[in-house]
């Protein structure tokens, strides 16, 4: 398998005027015609015409009308190649036409057209259209798109694609067709189409300019009445765009496909997006409060792309994170306005540092700004995703809302319709603000999380604080110092916020950005010196998390309790409880690594208790408040994730543990197990058994079900009796779940009957029964490794639905640790012979599931020993570049 370079970027050869495709659509032998005209682009000279095109059967080749004959071209594996001597004997503008077959039923790897649930549709991001026709299936060849979709009445009454539709007719022979026409030039990877029977939920939508818009959701009849909440969404991201950013809708029709099997989650096709049925379908009894927030923002972040992606798109793959760091971004930011931006921005802060900060520091770390790829696929990353947006975030944190809203709109003025780089987006932000952010190009280009060493000093003589900050990336260590801003606080012996204003003329590298401190490093070393200031200061940095960095900066356990309690910051605030946990959790397994003391010996510091107490004693006597972000204290009274834990050590000593974190959950249960009940009742009084999907109530839920699940790690059989109760009053999914994943956790023997009871309502329902699934194979240990075999042998699990598959592999080896390390690493090679089957039936699945391997080096000898072998195994067996491509890099 080749890499493809950034550096080799060429501009097309031939601009494409116009393109129509024709569909006959059959389940194993759809007929596509396409006929594009085509010239050369400015300024090229002619020569062979490359067409991709990949598991295609050739029918007919026309030029200008003339039938080519097998001498005037060439096919390949991959292209299609019309010779430069043929293209010379005819005139152009050419106009190609095009016949080829494909098979949608036999197309497993969900990438180009397929059948889900007998229906038709397309996922083509990122080069998947090569597998519809032969095309320039790049994204900076952009055209306008007719498409005619012909199919059998009867069984696909409803054919869809982009744009608007412009005719619909019955056909003599019982067949029906569809012409939609999108005026909008767009890439290939923007295209799609979908034919089956649906049912549909309509809503309308007038824009700013006064458009009317016609929303419109599509979904398995039986599944409409779970559409409203999807719905609901995309009407308050098409109004939040409107007020944030100015950005209107631009075509007459919005259109969801709710599909089952979906490798991703959703798709942004220009008027026809394309879902994961897992976000779109919601309502309280089947989706959890986490599962309606996911709904909430991939709807948004599908709806931003029409702006961030498609009127404006990437010049070549390299720079997916100009539409996919900015989509996040703009997605996140739409969150926050719609329920709590400190907990979203808690929530988001806690994934990219438990898994994007692993991939980062890992064989497959990559540039945001990725520089090669063998597929493609495997760079739709946390780093590309997560910390794109992160890099995205740093404009506003450097120029302010009002600043980020100038370079966006210069953005859009300069860039509307044209396919372009990161660098055009920086040089719009850079242009509108009249600032210098040269040194931003670096965030693009290095792989790896940067450290920043901080270390303070008090000088009592000149009454002068020195922050000395210290930048530097382990995985680039000759690269140039990075831009970033460390928004920053102080408060003192009593609390009160010291403010900085004096010292700011004496340092240009403090400013205030929207009231708030920001101190902006950019060399490698630098000391902020703060004169006039008292000696009790306690030091808030990286406020919001305001860049996403490493802090290596000890303080001590009493200062962070102090800015637990007086930080202004809540996202400080929950990092100073969070810091504390995890400095205690870090030292136990420290010593039980030394002294190999044994689990019951786990207790939980003097201070940690201190701080969960006081926070758990405000809950329950504030409990009847409802101006209190209740999410919050369920976020602060959460343990940092395990994959956060595991970050923290190198090497990792993965069985102590694997003991020492469940036992100081238990520990941490047994100490406040009281508290943790009366949370959990108080709460319970306060929420209404009728479901709402708000703020207060979500905050409610997730502080109410963090006690619950901390009272069951204590042992009390009360707490048993109360998940049971819960489960039994089948309030709503979030309750539901909560207390079997609960009781799967902690007393796995009582959950077997309602998981029974749980398997019996939910037989049916697909996106249900993938939980049902999930917890068994995330937290199921009596059985051991057989258990979740057994999974893959029960008759509703499948190896062609990407969710099914991930529910049982993915949350096997994220959550299952006790079983996915078990000493004699079975749970090793089990992962790998699940992945070497599936790699024959979606690859780009199959290249996720391996990554919980690729962490090898991070382990200690023996699991390295075992995981290398299992990895060196597989190299030599797989057939996919998707995988091979991961574990090549694994090996390196
Ligand atoms: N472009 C999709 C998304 O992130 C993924 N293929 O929205
Ligand atoms: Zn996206």
């Amino acid at each position: 398998a080749e890499a493809k370079w950034l550096k080799d970027y060429q501009p097309p050869v031939f601009e494409v005027m116009d393109l129509k495709l024709r569909f006959e659509l059959a389940p194993t032998s759809t007929v596509v015609t396409n006929s594009l005209c085509c010239q050369l682009a400015n300024g090229q000279v002619l020569s062979d015409m490359l067409l991709d095109g990949e598991c295609l059967t050739l029918v007919s080749i026309r030029l200008n009308d003339q039938l080519l004959a097998s001498s005037d071209y060439r096919v390949t594996d991959t292209q299609l190649i019309i010779h430069q001597a043929t293209l010379a004997q005819a005139v152009a503008p050419y106009q190609l036409d095009i016949v080829t077959e494909i098979n949608p039923q036999a197309n497993t790897a969900l990438e180009g057209l397929y059948l889900s649930s007998g229906r038709f549709c397309t996922q083509c991001e990122a080069e998947g259209f090569r597998k519809i026709t032969y095309f320039f299936d790049r994204p900076d060849v952009l055209t306008t798109y007719q498409t005619t979709v012909i199919a059998d009445k009867a069984k696909y009454p409803t054919l869809l694609a982009n744009g608007n539709l412009v005719s619909q007719t019955d056909l003599p022979d019982g067949r029906h067709q569809a012409v939609w026409v999108d005026p909008h030039k767009k890439p290939c990877y923007l295209f799609a189409l979908v034919a089956g029977e649906f049912g549909c939920l309509t809503d309308h939508y007038t824009t700013a300019e006064g458009r009317e818009v016609l929303l419109e959701i599509y979904t398995e009849p039986r599944h409409l009445a779970k559409c409203r909440h999807a719905m609901d969404s995309l009407i308050a991201s098409m109004k939040w765009d409107e007020q944030r950013f100015g950005l209107s809708y631009d075509l007459d029709r919005y259109m969801i496909v709710a599909v089952d099997d979906f490798n991703m989650g959703a798709m942004e096709n220009k008027g026809l997006n394309v879902f994961n049925s897992k976000f779109v379908l919601a309502d309280a009894d089947s989706a959890t409060d986490i599962d309606s927030e996911g709904v909430e923002a991939v709807i948004a972040h599908e709806y931003f792309h029409n702006w961030t992606g498609n009127r404006v798109t990437c010049r070549d793959w390299f720079q997916l994170t100009l539409k996919e760091g900015l989509t996040v971004f703009r997605d996140q930011e739409f969150t926050a306005d719609m329920l709590s931006a400190p907990v979203k921005r808690i929530e988001d802060v806690r994934r990219l540092r438990s898994h994007q900060f692993a991939e980062d520091a890992g064989p497959m770390a990559h540039p945001i700004q990725p520089q090669s790829y063998i597929e493609m696929n495997n760079f739709y990353t946390l780093t590309v995703y997560e910390k794109g947006a992160e890099v995205v975030r740093l404009y506003q944190t450097l120029l302010g809302r009002d600043g980020f809203r100038k370079g966006m709109d210069l953005y859009f003025q300069r860039h509307d319709g044209q396919a372009v780089t990161v660098d055009d987006f920086r040089l719009a932000m850079t242009d509108a603000n009249g600032r210098n952010l040269t040194q931003m190009q670096a965030w693009y280009q290095q792989a790896g999380t940067p450290k920043v060493a901080v270390k303070i000093t008090y000088q009592p003589e000149q009454q002068a604080w020195l922050l000395d900050f210290e930048q530097h990336n382990p995985k680039a260590p000759k690269a140039d110092p990075l831009l970033i801003p460390i928004k920053l606080a102080a408060f003192d012996g009593q609390g009160r916020a010291w403010s900085l204003a004096t010292c700011a003329n004496d340092d240009a590298a403090l400013t205030q950005v929207a009231g708030e401190w920001v101190y902006l490093l950019t060399e490698a070393t630098q000391t902020l010196r703060v004169t006039g200031a008292p000696a009790d200061l306690v030091w808030s940095l990286l406020r919001d998390f305001s860049a996403p960095v490493i802090l290596d900066y000890a303080m001590t356990p009493a200062d962070r309790l102090h800015l637990a309690k007086f930080d202004t910051d809540p996202f400080n605030r929950w990092e100073m409880v969070q810091q504390l946990l995890l400095a205690d959790l870090i030292s136990q397994v420290q010593q039980h690594e030394a002294h190999q003391l044994d689990s019951q010996q786990v207790r939980p510091a003097e201070a940690v208790v201190t701080v969960l107490k006081t926070l758990l004693t405000e809950a329950i006597t504030d409990s009847t408040r409802t101006d209190v972000d209740w999410a919050w204290y369920g976020y602060a009274l959460s343990l940092p994730d395990i994959g956060y834990v595991i970050e923290q050590f190198e090497p990792v000593p993965i069985a102590t543990l694997l003991q020492v974190y469940p036992a100081y959950q238990r520990a941490l249960g047994v100490a406040l197990a009281d508290l943790w009940q009366q949370t959990y009742h108080t709460q319970t009084a306060q929420l209404s058994t009728d479901y709402a999907y708000n703020a207060q109530a979500i905050g409610r839920r997730l502080l109410k079900n963090r006690a619950l699940q901390a009272w069951l790690a204590s042992g009390d059989a009360a707490a048993v009796t109360a998940a049971q109760a819960q489960y039994q009053r089948q309030a709503h999914m979030t309750d539901v779940s909560a207390s079997l994943q609960g009781l799967m956790q902690w007393h796995e023997a009582e959950s077997e009957p309602l998981m029974q009871d749980f398997y019996q309502r939910w037989a049916d329902q697909p996106l249900v029964l993938d939980k049902w699934f999930a917890w068994q194979a995330g937290y199921g240990k009596v059985q051991g490794l057989s258990g979740v075999q057994r999974l893959l042998e029960h008759p509703a699990f499948s190896w062609t639905n990407p969710n099914r598959v991930r529910s049982v592999l993915g949350s096997f080896a994220r959550l299952n640790l006790a079983l996915f390390h078990q000493t004699d690493g079975a749970g090793y090679q089990w992962l790998a012979d699940q992945v070497l089957r599936l790699d024959a039936i979606n690859p780009q699945v199959a290249a996720r599931m391996v990554v919980p391997l690729i962490q090898w080096r991070r382990y200690q000898p023996q699991q390295q020993a075992q995981m290398r072998q299992v990895l060196q195994d597989l190299h030599t067996k797989i057939a996919s570049k998707d995988v091979f491509e991961i574990v090549s890099k694994a090996l390196e």
